[in-house]
Parts: C-alpha cells; sequence; structure tokens
C-alpha cells in the first residue's frame, strides 16, 4: 500500500539529467494530457520571403504568437562547416536556442548526418544524394562507424563536434538549456543511411546507444532528452524495431505526413499504438514532422486536429518554410499559412508559447 502511495514521478532515461532538464521533462509529460503543442521547424530563422529577421516567425506574423516548440536543424555542423545544410549559420541557431528558451519555449534540434562512408568515395555518377544522409547506395555505413569499424575514428570526430555545440548551449548564468535531441529519425523507411533496409535493427541501436553514451558518460552532457523516430508504421512491433532501450530514450514519437486520403486513419492508428506504448513506459510522445496538405484549405482543422486531439500527443510540428529569394515579390504567398492554421491556433486543444509560458515549463 505505502509503495504505491510513493510511485516516482517519470523521469529523464538519463540518471544525472540536470534540474532544469528534469522539469522540464516533468512538465511536458504533464502538459502532454493538456493539450498539444505546436511546432514548427526553422521558425525563428527564416520564412519564405525572409531571413534572420529579429524577433521574426511564421507563426507570429500570422497568430501573434510564437510556437511552443522551436525546431532547428544540426546537418553539417558534423562537418565543422559554419553553416548548415540549409544554409542557416550555426551561431544565429545558437543564439535563437537562448531566446526561445529564455521566453520559456521548448527546443528540438533534428540532425540530417552526411554519409560517414560514401562521402569519402568520389562523386563519380554525379548524384545529387551522393554522399548525404539521404545516400543509401552502401548498407555497410553503420556498422562502418560503429566501434571497430573503419570509420569509427571519423564519426567520434562528428560527435566531438556536437558535443562542443550541445555544451556552448547555456543560459546567461551558465545553466545548460534543455533540448530535445532527434537524431537517426524515420529508421522505419529507407531514405536515410540508419534506414531499415539500409542497416540491420541491432546496428541501429547500437548507433543509438553509441551516440547516447558518448554524450552522456564521455562528454558528461546531462541536458539532452532523446527522442525515438519513425516515419509511417501499421504497427506496435515494426514502430518498436530498432528501439535503443528505455535507459537511452525519453519520448516516442512520429512522423507521418499526409500523402492521401487514408493520411487521416493511418495517423489516428499509429498515434494510438504510439502514445499507449510511451505513457506505459513513462514516456514523452510528440508527432514530430507532418504536413503536405492535398490543397485542402481546412486540413489542419479537419483533418489533423480531431486526430491529434483524441491522443496525448505532447507536440505537433510542421517542417520548414523553405526561404525561396528567388521569389518574386508578386509569387510569394500573401501569408505564411493558410486561413485555417487560425483554427489550430484557436483550438482550446492546442498550445502556442504564450500558454505555455502560464504552465512555466521550467519552474522559473
Ligand atoms: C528535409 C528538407 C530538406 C532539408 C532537410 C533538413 O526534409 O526540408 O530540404 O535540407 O529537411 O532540414
Amino acid at each position: 500500500m505505502l509503495f504505491s502511495s510513493c510511485e516516482r514521478s517519470p523521469s529523464p532515461a538519463d540518471k544525472k539529467a540536470t534540474k532544469e532538464t528534469v522539469t522540464l521533462f516533468r512538465s511536458l509529460y504533464k502538459l502532454q494530457n493538456q493539450g498539444v503543442m505546436y511546432g514548427h521547424q526553422d521558425d525563428l530563422m527564416y520564412g519564405r520571403t525572409w531571413w534572420y529577421e529579429k524577433d521574426r516567425s511564421d507563426t507570429k506574423d500570422f497568430t501573434g504568437d510564437y510556437p511552443a516548440v522551436a525546431g532547428f536543424e544540426l546537418g553539417h555542423l558534423e562537418l565543422g562547416n559554419e553553416r548548415s545544410l540549409d544554409s542557416v549559420s550555426f551561431a544565429q541557431i545558437a543564439e535563437q536556442i537562448k531566446v526561445h528558451y529564455q521566453r520559456g519555449g521548448v527546443i528540438t534540434l533534428s540532425w540530417h548526418a552526411n554519409n560517414p562512408l560514401t562521402m569519402q568515395i568520389p562523386d563519380t555518377l554525379r548524384q545529387r544524394q551522393h554522399g548525404t544522409a539521404w545516400d543509401v547506395s552502401s548498407k555497410e555505413v553503420v556498422a562502418s562507424i560503429l566501434p571497430e569499424g573503419k570509420n569509427h575514428d571519423l564519426f567520434n570526430t562528428w560527435l566531438e563536434r556536437l558535443a562542443t555545440f550541445f555544451i556552448s548551449l547555456k543560459d546567461d548564468d551558465g545553466t545548460p538549456i534543455p533540448f530535445i535531441f532527434r537524431p537517426y529519425h524515420e529508421h522505419s523507411g529507407s531514405f536515410f543511411w540508419w534506414g531499415t533496409n539500409i542497416c540491420t535493427d541491432e546496428e541501429y541501436a547500437a548507433l543509438w546507444r553509441y551516440t547516447v553514451d558518448f554524450f552522456r558518460y564521455k562528454k558528461d552532457i546531462h541536458n539532452i532528452l532523446y527522442a525515438y523516430n519513425t516515419d509511417r508504421v501499421t504497427s506496435l512491433e515494426q514502430y518498436m524495431r530498432g528501439y535503443p532501450g528505455d535507459d537511452i530514450i525519453d519520448m516516442l514519437s512520429l512522423d507521418m505526413y499526409d500523402r492521401g486520403e487514408q493520411f487521416g486513419g493511418e495517423l489516428d492508428i499509429a498515434l494510438e499504438f504510439v502514445t499507449m506504448e510511451a505513457i506505459a513506459r513513462n514516456k514523452l510522445t510528440a508527432l514530430s514532422e507532418t504536413g503536405g496538405r492535398r490543397g485542402m484549405q481546412d486540413w489542419w482543422s479537419s483533418v489533423l486536429l480531431p486526430v491529434v486531439s483524441k491522443y496525448p500527443v505532447g507536440y505537433v510540428l510542421t517542417w520548414r518554410h523553405t526561404y525561396r529569394p528567388w521569389f518574386s515579390k508578386m509569387d510569394a504567398p500573401a501569408q505564411p499559412f493558410p486561413d485555417d492554421f487560425i483554427n489550430l491556433y484557436n483550438s482550446p486543444t492546442t498550445l502556442f508559447l504564450k500558454e505555455i509560458q502560464e504552465a512555466n515549463i521550467y519552474n522559473r
């Protein structure tokens, strides 16, 4: 009897997680039962027609509020570049991470890491994807970067560079800024070098474990919540293939884009088993990428919202609004979101920045 009343609150997988990280985890765990946060990739960095303007955000331009979750991309940080694969400056990303943290928002980082094996091979066929995250021409990549693999040292160099960046993410008083890290995403698909047909599930899990051990134990970084992620799946068994373990992972997330009329039904089924599994394991949840409206005017309110409202989904994130400087003013869309987006914003189910500021997720 006594024991059942003393159940421990859900906690991050990292036993040494910083106070702010634990607080964030618990706030998110609680919030996912109260509403779904809206997230947007690169929202603070650019929109279709503007590039890095102070305090600007497409979400804020349209709704008057920032997204609760700000997504940023780390691809090419591993190479030591100053700019990402989307030409975004890493120094400016670090700046905006801090700004969003200080505002009380949630930060999530994705990583379209280059292909450490094929990028070393001359690009004789001149393929666009050569050496990138999307280069799936070799099934040896993951094995080659694990311990004993011939690219292991190179891969360590990459993780070192990420670690240096992570360690630099600090508030003014030196507090490490907690964030959600979602590397090796969409494992159930086969369009990245860590995809399901490109490596074995054992290799995939080993890659995850190696990566987390590197940051957690070798670099002593304790402000990261790790998000496991797949693309479209139709069963829990398929979802869990390659899962590295509850001691590694903090969030069970799903990416699913609307590719046709069956989307709503498929999303409904997948979110049901993913969120149930997450709750059973005391983990966070998210629909970490979605989009593709099939040209529908009311997609946000009639397709997406009804499904995500049914389950304890922590956040829903839509992908970047690619900057297109070559758009003439006339071709540029008049507004960053379709009118219907305001229905998502106004829904009592959704949470934007002001709402999570009220929730005081970092307990300041
Ligand atoms: C993809 C696309 C790419 C981009 C990548 C990383 O889904 O948006 O254009 O480079 O994400 O942000």
